[in-house]
């Protein structure tokens, strides 16, 4: 393995400008940044209109994040990024069959990511063929009659996969997952596999359901909340509203991240500057900087002091927990000496965030991929629970467990059936729903899907949006697999480094976004969405949209599914003539979801069962939450060795690069750098703005990557940090968490050496 071709990823940067980390988040800066991302993209009339409908009651779901919205909501209920989201699905559509004729697949492919989406939205279907260097422009019937023809001559179902980006709509979601099943797989990887896989698995085993268990409400009368490998400043700003909200109601917030994180020191809510209010709030009451990976031993060591304090909740455990007297001998001989070690944090500092949880009424619990993208994934979000059983923080005001989702409607996604390993609960109700047979024997995700195009166990992969390439792990690797498949299909608004990896015959279909009027032949629709606390909403597209070639989502499925299946038990295309009957078709197939119609258009949607959160009950197979018991992971470092995090800067959505500035970290111009401890640096003699080759390792294999830019910052010693996608050729597709199989995109254990350019070598 390894080449030293630099990656995949072409990068873009102009001058590396190096600034003090900012200290407060949001503010005037951040209006004007959004300000001008989308007026430079839309123009200052469409920015207005557009703006003003966003999370609005009759507008459309912010497709930036799935944080939710509050019951009583401003005129001004989106964020910088959610502005810059939605500016950027509205561009124009400049990516017709005249940019695919003057530039070939080679050409763009050598393009970054940067440029890429900058180019606009998608015009008109395209395809492919082996050995073609240019797309060519293809109609929407041919189009199907490429694909179902490939989907009928495989040898079977399994040789097919349908990946899923956490954007999509219930409706279409509902619909691809039906379709994909009666075809005959459940092979349906999806972002979540790379996402919060760990948390749904961590939370189905211990409380009986794979969500979080709090609302927006609780944020108000929680004592304290606790913000755990997650920058909220940058990817969930409204989060900022809620925390500004409860710190005023007297809540404490710790947070525990090996960076200080803009958002959490200090925060200035636009709307402020709105109403002449210049005060900031400082947000964080205590900052952990925790090394990479140190979360399972520091909540271990806060759970032994609070079970030797004896101030747990004694009913609450007797009743509602198993396993707790087992947890509490585990803890006995916990090492304090390892503790201190793989946390990098003072005995002192621990008991002083244990101190403060005992004596909290209510607890919650807030994290995202700084805990996932482990290998104990799983086992450290267990910990956390175990935090949260100890006291009873679960099913009460002011406490519960808040996975912090991604993607704006991923949460809705898994709800309506996009999964590689359905329950068979939920195939005997789709069964029964649609009269028919389904497979159940479970498919594969995200990395086995990898492995499987390696093998061409897998010949077919189609892409309900995403980007499958620059997500996903090991860059060169994963791209040589999917160069080996008959076929790819993408289902995108814009240019990706997925389309330009070919498989033998490639079509990219252009779809609506979230923002845009969908009109079907009953008339215009809306879609609906589930937030990351459970409730499901409407959402409705007002701008027009970006080209008369595009299609919805769920017109695509359907189109697909008529010309594949034999016999659908289903009309397809007249489910989609109107989406009321998509919505009464789930109904009848997805607990949860009675009178779907009727009571998603009340005024604020309604609220998915929730046991733990709505009576603490938990539907595990005993009924009762359990302790887990898990031994801390092995996070040693041998004395040349640097663990790497790759995050996400201040100007990107996932792959989709908006600009080079990471502002809040003061990294301006160029994303192909590394983060390190000044310290470090000095003792590898590296100055700041050094050209450095990093290697990656793991399980004997190694991966190198050349030329990476070293600046100095404050993160905990032998921990480094570079940029997501950038820096995924590095992440090894072997390196998976624990039962999620999530790739550990948190913890690359890698070596570092002087990078010497050619010319300095003669
Ligand atoms: N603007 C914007 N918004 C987004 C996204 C985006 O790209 N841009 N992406 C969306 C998606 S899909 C997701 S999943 C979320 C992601 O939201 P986040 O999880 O906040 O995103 P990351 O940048 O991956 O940040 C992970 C954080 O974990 C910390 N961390 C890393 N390792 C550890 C560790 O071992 N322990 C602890 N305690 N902390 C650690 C890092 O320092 C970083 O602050 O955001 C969503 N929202
Ligand atoms: N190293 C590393 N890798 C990671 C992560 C990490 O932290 N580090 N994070 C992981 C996480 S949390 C996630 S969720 C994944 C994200 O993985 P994906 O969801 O696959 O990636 P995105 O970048 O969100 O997808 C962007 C593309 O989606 C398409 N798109 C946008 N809107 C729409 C729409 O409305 N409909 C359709 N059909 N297409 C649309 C556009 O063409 C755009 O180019 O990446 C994972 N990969
Ligand atoms: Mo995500």
């Amino acid at each position: 393995m390894g080449d030293d071709s630099g990656g995949l990823t072409p990068v873009d940067k102009s001058r590396l400008t190096l600034s003090k980390a900012k200290s407060t988040a949001a503010g005037i800066p951040a209006v004007l940044s959004s300000a001008v991302h989308s007026m430079k993209k839309m123009g200052v009339a469409k920015s207005v209109k557009t703006l003003r409908m966003v999370n609005q009651k009759a507008g459309f779901d912010c497709p930036g994040c799935a944080w939710p919205d509050p019951e009583h909501r401003s005129s001004f209920e989106f964020c910088e990024n959610g502005a810059k989201a939605v500016a950027d699905e509205a561009m124009k559509a400049n990516v017709d069959r005249n940019f695919f004729a003057k530039y070939s697949i080679a050409e763009l492919a050598g393009k970054s990511d940067y440029w890429l989406n900058s180019q606009g939205r998608i015009a008109e279907p395209m395809y492919s063929n082996k050995g073609q260097s240019h797309y060519q422009p293809i109609s929407w019937e041919d189009a199907f009659a490429k694909i179902s023809e490939k989907l009928r001559s495989l040898s079977s179902p399994h040789k097919a996969a349908f990946y899923t980006s956490g954007r999509t709509s219930n409706e279409a979601a509902f619909l691809y997952q039906a379709f994909v099943r009666m075809y005959g797989t459940n092979n349906l990887p999806d972002c979540s596999n790379m996402c919060h896989e760990s948390s749904g698995m961590a939370l189905i085993s211990t409380i009986g359901i794979g969500k979080g268990t709090v609302s927006l409400a609780d944020f108000n009368v929680a004592d304290t909340i606790l913000v755990i490998g997650q920058n909220p400043g940058t990817n969930h700003p409204r989060m900022l509203t809620a925390l500004r909200d409860a710190k005023e109601n007297g809540a404490n917030i710790i947070h525990i991240n090996p960076l200080t994180e803009t958002g959490l020191v200090r925060f200035k809510h636009p709307q402020d500057y709105m109403k002449l209010n210049f005060s900031s709030t400082k947000l964080s009451d205590i900052h952990i900087p925790i090394k990479i990976g140190g979360d399972a031993a520091l909540f271990q060591a806060v759970n032994k002091i609070i079970i030797e304090s004896g101030k747990i909740d004694e009913k609450f455990i007797k009743n509602k927990t198993k396993n707790y007297a087992q947890y509490q001998e585990s803890l006995r001989n916990l090492d304090w000496q390892r503790v201190t070690q793989d946390t990098g944090v003072s005995r002192v500092e621990i008991e002083e965030v244990a101190e403060l949880l005992l004596n909290s009424k209510s607890i919650i619990s807030c994290w995202a991929m700084g805990l996932t993208q482990h290998k104990n994934g799983v086992a450290v979000i267990q910990e956390v629970v175990n935090l949260h059983l100890l006291g009873g923080h679960i099913g009460r005001p002011g406490a519960g467990l808040c996975p912090v989702r991604g993607h704006s409607n991923v949460q809705g996604n898994r709800t309506v059936g996009i999964w590689e390993a359905p329950s068979n609960t939920f195939i005997d109700d789709m069964e029964i729903g649609l009269q028919t047979s389904m497979p159940r024997k479970h498919g594969f995700d995200v990395v086995r899907a990898i492995k499987a195009m390696e093998q061409e166990e897998l010949e077919f992969l189609f892409c309900l949006g995403g980007n499958f390439i620059s997500a996903t792990p090991e860059t060169n690797r994963t791209s040589n697999a999917v160069s080996k498949l008959a076929m790819g299909v993408h289902v995108s608004t814009k240019l990706n480094r997925s389309h330009l990896v070919q498989s033998d015959e490639m079509l990219i279909l252009p779809c609506l976004g979230r923002t845009e009027q969908d009109r079907q032949k009953s008339g215009g629709q809306f879609v609906t969405v589930e937030n990351s606390m459970g409730v499901v909403h409407t959402s409705k597209g007002t701008l027009k949209p970006a080209s008369a070639n595009l299609r919805s989502e769920p017109w695509i499925i359907a189109q697909l599914a008529a010309a594949t299946l034999e016999e659908p038990t289903v009309d397809f295309p007249l489910l989609v003539e109107n989406y009321d009957s998509i919505r009464d078709l789930i109904s009848k197939c997805v607990a949860g979801f009675e009178n779907y119609n009727q009571r998603v258009r009340q005024e604020n949607g309604f609220n998915l069962p929730n046991p733990p959160k709505d009576n603490q009950e938990f539907d595990t197979v005993d009924g009762l939450a359990h302790f887990s018991i898990n031994p801390l992971p092995d996070v040693n470092l041998t004395d040349e060795q640097f663990v790497m995090m790759t995050i996400r800067s201040h100007d990107q959505y996932n792959t989709t690069i908006y600009g080079l500035d990471d502002r809040y970290r003061g990294i301006k111009g160029n994303r192909r750098i590394l983060m390190m401890n000044p310290d470090d640096m000095l003792e590898l003699g590296i100055k700041t703005r050094d050209a450095v080759n990093i290697t990656s390792h793991y399980a004997g294999n190694t991966i190198f990557s050349k030329e990476w830019t070293v600046i100095p910052y404050k993160i905990p010693k032998r921990n480094v940090a570079a940029y997501f996608p950038e820096a995924n050729e590095l992440v090894p597709l072997e390196s998976t968490a624990d039962t999620s199989n999530t790739p550990t995109s948190k913890w690359i254990i890698c070596t570092i050496s002087r990078y010497y350019s050619a010319l300095e070598e003669e």
